[in-house]
């Protein structure tokens, strides 16, 4: 397919189980939307789809926290995210949601269908089972041990802290999140997807585009990471993967399948179905065929999102939809990695992150400042970082001195010279260009070099490289800043008007140009600069395109004897004190009630928990560092009664010499730990500062040792 005739675009459906946050945005949202505003101004037919992800163990965790029933939770994140989304100008075709009855439906046919094609297959295992809570618990509700990094908080599906997957049967000291006890294996049912009858078919898929000797994609479009990623999970063997659950809040096993009673689809079933059912919705609400969309082979199905969902986009959504038949698999699935804040993970529990509806209070109107810093450290290849630091000289530098200087002193200008008309020239006269001084008339070689940079600004983006497309549009502004400044045409008003009026005009056909090239990215300035030119409203309808054809034939995007508006500002600067405020409630977490709760306390303990655990005062008697690990002190902590070995992660703030005979709080009866090979037998208490300073935790002085502390 080398030219499709329509696109279907979608971002990963966000869980509707808390606000969005930058990354977030710059993952997998600015890229499809830049993406699909490209489309829509280059004259294509293109579906936006997007919405809520609103089942799975991750909503009703949250509900269990928050003390209410998951529908509330997803009810009130589905519209804090919908809205943040159109705030921020993600031109979704439909923002829809997994709870929808059509979605249901949806769901349920795949699976029905795919149980009657015989393309499951029905497996019982043993599973863990809260005999308190009475049920089953999903991966997600059951903490323990890492066995790979002795992290203590870990999933029973992943560890957040070295990135494992796991199974729950791994965890050391398994728990259940619901009622905290130990859980019990018992037998349990469910259906399976062999993704291992399908490997031969998906590594051709994956490696050469081509499945049944048909062609889907060019291989060399992907990026590596993404089939880098699929290989090494190709390479591993694939195994059978469960896809339905034990479990009261999601899509229903169909009832008068047998066994079903109690099952629901397994959230990673569902969600990606979830795009098929919200492009039906789609469809109903404008009298469109839904299914020239998915299964009309002239059309292009992209998947944009983060790097932790490939393998869901890349190998088992495909099985599911080429197992049901008659699907197109996705051209592409340019995922990105992550963005980093202040050279930190991202951490919602601890409210390490940049809040899109926080954002959008308090800097009202800057809504294309943050999507341009979002695309300038898109994370296309690698991680990269967020600092608000970045964003001030982003916003300063690029936004304010070059982007929305040249477009004002062009507009401030024409208006004062010419009384806001844009002005006939002669086209003999040559101007300095900056590229060559004293080139010929610009008629024909300046349009055609403007062409040129519009042509290579499309290339970028037709390889998914926003960050270089971006970056040419603002060589453009550069191009037309250096145009005036060695043409100075406030200096030869006066004594040469003739050269002035070339150098005007031209500028205009640049402002012009990058009113409709920026949208891409910058919408709402796109939408201020039509406005300032007096030009009609952009409506994605083949702008690009036709601003490309007048070019190649020499024509105007602005004429001669237009009339435009006065001259305002599009960007200002973002001063000193607004960022130091942004770093300050990064670091000390806001009063407002919302933001505390994703911000604060961890999730409500009962006084039992705590009373479970030994706390002991005890004196730090020799000190040691721990080999290969810089943040590591081996400690021998004295409790009067014994001795204990314990490893503590201080060495960041301490010499070993400085706390031998330093009183401390141990925490005594904490499963021993390996790390780097020493055997850690407790944990000191430790207070740290909003900086990551560390201090210990001690009893006032003239306590003994081996006290109890309570
Ligand atoms: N909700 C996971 C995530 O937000 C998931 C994506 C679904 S895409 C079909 O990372
Ligand atoms: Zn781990």
């Amino acid at each position: 397919m080398i030219s499709p005739s329509r696109y279907l675009v979608t971002s990963a459906l966000p869980y509707a189980n808390g606000p969005l946050h930058v990354g977030h945005l710059a993952g997998a949202y600015l890229p499809a939307d830049a993406f699909v505003r490209f489309l829509r101004l280059s004259g294509k037919d293109v579906v936006y789809i997007g919405g809520s992800d609103e089942h799975g163990a991750a909503i009703k965790i949250k509900a269990l926290r928050e003390g209410t029933s998951p529908q509330a939770i997803v009810d009130k994140y589905h519209a804090m995210i919908k809205e943040a989304f159109s705030q921020i100008g993600i031109s979704f075709d439909i923002y829809h949601r997994t709870s929808e009855q059509i979605h249901h439906e949806t769901s349920q046919d795949f699976f029905r269908t795919l149980n009657d094609k015989g393309a499951f297959t029905e497996l019982e295992t043993e599973q863990y089972y809260d005999e308190e809570a009475k049920q089953f618990l999903a991966d997600r509700f059951i903490m323990g041990t890492c066995p790979r990094c002795q992290h203590t908080e870990a999933y029973g599906d992943q560890c957040e802290n070295c990135g494992s997957t796991l199974s729950p049967t791994e965890l050391i000291d398994p728990r259940s999140t619901i009622s905290g006890e130990t859980p019990v294996l018992r037998k349990t049912k469910h259906w399976y997807l062999p993704l291992e009858n399908h490997e031969t078919w998906l590594r051709s898929y994956i490696t050469n585009g081509v499945v049944e000797g048909k062609e889907h994609h060019y291989p060399e479009e992907w990026k590596k990471h993404v089939v880098g990623q699929c290989k090494s999970w190709l390479d591993a063997g694939l195994q059978p993967r469960a896809i339905t659950r034990d479990l009261d809040w999601g899509v229903d096993v169909p009832q008068d399948i047998e066994g079903s009673e109690g099952k629901k689809l397994y959230v990673w079933m569902d969600a990606p179905i979830g795009y098929i059912s919200a492009t039906k919705a789609w469809a109903k609400e404008h009298k469109k065929d839904w299914e020239l969309y998915w299964r009309d082979e002239e059309t292009a199905l992209v998947h944009f999102i983060g790097k932790d969902n490939i393998v869901f986009h890349c190998l088992i959504f495909p099985v599911i939809l080429k197992s049901y038949g008659g699907y197109n698999l996705p051209v592409n699935v340019p995922a990105n990695q992550f963005v980093n804040l202040e050279g930190e993970k991202v951490s919602t529990s601890k409210g390490w992150a940049v809040w899109i509806h926080e954002y959008l209070k308090d800097f009202p109107g800057r809504e294309d400042e943050l999507r341009y810093y979002g695309f300038k450290i898109m994370p296309e290849l690698k991680d990269s970082d967020f600092t608000w630091k970045g964003f001030q000289d982003a916003i300063n530098n690029e936004l304010v001195n070059n982007l929305g200087n040249f477009i004002h002193r062009v507009l401030v200008l024409t208006n004062k010279y010419y009384n806001g008309v844009v002005p006939v020239f002669d086209e003999s006269i040559s101007i300095s260009a900056p590229q060559e001084a004293g080139s010929p008339t610009w008629h024909d070689s300046e349009l055609l070099d403007l062409f040129d940079k519009l042509h290579e600004y499309r290339s970028h983006i037709k390889a998914y490289d926003f960050r270089s497309a971006l970056k040419s549009l603002m060589e453009l502004s550069t191009t037309g800043n250096q145009l005036l400044q060695y043409n100075e045409p406030w200096k030869f008003e006066k004594t040469d008007p003739d050269l002035v009026k070339v150098v005007m005009n031209l500028s205009l056909q640049y402002v012009a140009a990058l009113s409709v090239a920026l949208r891409p990215f910058l919408p709402f300035t796109s939408d201020k600069i039509q406005e300032m030119l007096a030009l009609p409203v952009i409506k994605e309808k083949g702008e690009f395109m036709d601003q490309m054809d007048a070019l190649s034939e020499g024509k105007h995007l602005i004429a001669a004897g237009h009339k435009i508006k006065k001259a305002q500002h599009l960007f200002s600067r973002i001063d000193d004190e607004e960022i130091k405020a942004q770093i300050e409630k990064l670091n000390g977490g806001t009063k407002d009630k919302d933001a505390h709760a994703v911000n604060g306390i961890k999730e409500v303990s009962s006084f039992e928990d705590f009373a479970k655990l030994d706390l002991r005062t005890g004196t730090i008697t020799a000190a040691e560092k721990v080999e290969k690990a810089d943040k590591l002190l081996k400690l021998t902590v004295d409790l009067g009664f014994e001795e204990r070995t314990v490893v503590s992660g201080i060495a960041g703030s301490y010499d070993p010499a400085t706390v031998v005979g330093q009183d401390i709080v141990l925490v005594a009866n904490l499963a021993p730990r390996k790390i780097r090979g020493v055997v850690s037998q407790g944990m000191i208490l430790l207070a740290e500062d909003k900086d990551g300073k560390l201090g210990f935790v001690a009893a006032p002085k003239g306590w003994t040792k081996g006290d109890v502390v309570r």
